[in-house]
């Protein structure tokens, strides 16, 4: 062998050797897989990751809120709920040029997915033609787009499928035996409801769920199990750390273990192997060696940029230094 290479394992042939994918996960299950010893889950992790993805490459998704604070629902966690006492000032919906605007600017950074975030409980079908309107025009840049918007009924769901929008995000959250701890304006059942108009749609489901909000790990194995068990898994699963916002009921929650967090983005990706898996809010917070670790564990999906919706994210440089560091590279 030449000085310097190294004996690397061929590649894997990925996908068509992969086992089938499951939609029986029973919460039991994932538990039991959260508790391996750190290194057989790795093992686990990294093994589903290879059968369907390149393990150096990481999607880049850029978040905009496009209507903030003033949100009539009130998820204990969200700095952006009126029933709250956070310090957000309630914006009208952006205008679609101001929008892609920052969408083009994404697209400079290196984004290959525009994602545009409003506070509402659900879209009124006159901002719903605005929101249309911003799709369409991120298509037109050559970037994927993604909304979220709240609740949808079947024929909104349709509008934007029809205006091109390639993912929807709907989180559920939490388990469903948690849910109610968190929210009392919707229901569990609210949430799957929209998820199955946005997949009858044709439309990317983007959905996954906050760790950190005081649940046990079997609520933690819970919403993992009912996102594997949904009739399609979602093609990106977003798992947060709550990023604890002043004014919220969450605001002192207890700090999560990163190593739990790891065991949960292990627990995703195992559970649901083609699916991307992204490391969301929260990884300001984070040091890079946590990062890189849920990237073994098989996270292949950030937000990328200074800002989330309200909150911050960490700079593009630190981004980009951290993926060269690593090895990996963004797409
Ligand atoms: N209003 C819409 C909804 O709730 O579906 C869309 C926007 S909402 C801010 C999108 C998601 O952001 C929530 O479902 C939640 O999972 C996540 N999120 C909100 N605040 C957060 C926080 N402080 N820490 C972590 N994730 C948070
Ligand atoms: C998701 O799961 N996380 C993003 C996105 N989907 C819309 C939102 C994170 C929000 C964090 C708190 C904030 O910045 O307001
Ligand atoms: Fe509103 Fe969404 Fe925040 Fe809940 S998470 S308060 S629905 S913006």
């Amino acid at each position: 062998m030449p000085d310097g290479a190294i004996d690397r394992p061929a590649p894997m042939s990925r996908a068509a050797s992969a086992p089938a994918l499951r939609h029986d996960w029973t919460t039991g299950e994932v538990r039991t897989l959260m508790a391996l010893p750190f290194p057989e889950l790795m093992l686990c992790a990294q093994s589903a990751h290879r059968a369907h993805f390149d393990p150096c490459a990481v999607q880049i998704s850029t978040l905009l809120s496009i209507k903030t604070g003033g949100c009539p629902e009130d998820c204990a966690y969200c700095p952006q709920s009126a029933a709250l006492d956070a310090p957000i000032k309630a914006t009208r919906l952006m205008a679609v040029d101001a929008v892609l605007a920052e969408a083009r600017a994404a697209r400079a950074a290196g984004a290959s997915r525009f994602c545009m975030g409003a506070a509402w409980r659900s879209p009124k079908d006159h901002d719903l033609d605005t929101v249309c309107a911003m799709v369409e025009g991120v298509k037109a840049l050559g970037m994927e787009s993604c909304v979220t918007l709240g609740m949808l009924e079947a024929p909104q769901a349709a509008r934007l499928r029809d205006a091109g929008l390639d993912y929807y995000n709907h989180n559920l959250d939490t388990s469903p035996e948690y849910y109610g701890a968190v929210i009392t304006t919707r229901t569990y059942q609210d949430r799957l409801d929209t998820l199955a108009h946005v997949r009858d749609a044709g439309i990317n489901v983007c959905c996954g769920g906050i760790v950190g909000m005081g649940e046990t790990v079997d609520d933690q194995a819970g919403l993992i199990a009912t996102l594997a068990s949904l009739p399609r898994h979602p093609e990106s699963v977003p798992i947060n750390m709550l990023v604890r916002v002043a004014g919220t009921p969450l605001a002192d929650a207890a700090a999560v273990d990163p190593l739990d967090f790891v065991r949960v983005i292990a627990a995703a990706r195992v559970a649901m192997p083609a699916s991307h898996v992204r490391l969301s809010a929260g990884r300001e917070g984070m040091t890079d060696e946590t990062q890189a670790l849920c990237f073994l564990a098989g996270a292949n999906s950030i937000f990328y940029g200074e800002k989330l919706l309200t909150t911050p994210n960490p700079s593009e440089n630190r981004d980009m230094q951290l993926l060269a560091r690593l090895g990996m590279r963004p797409v």
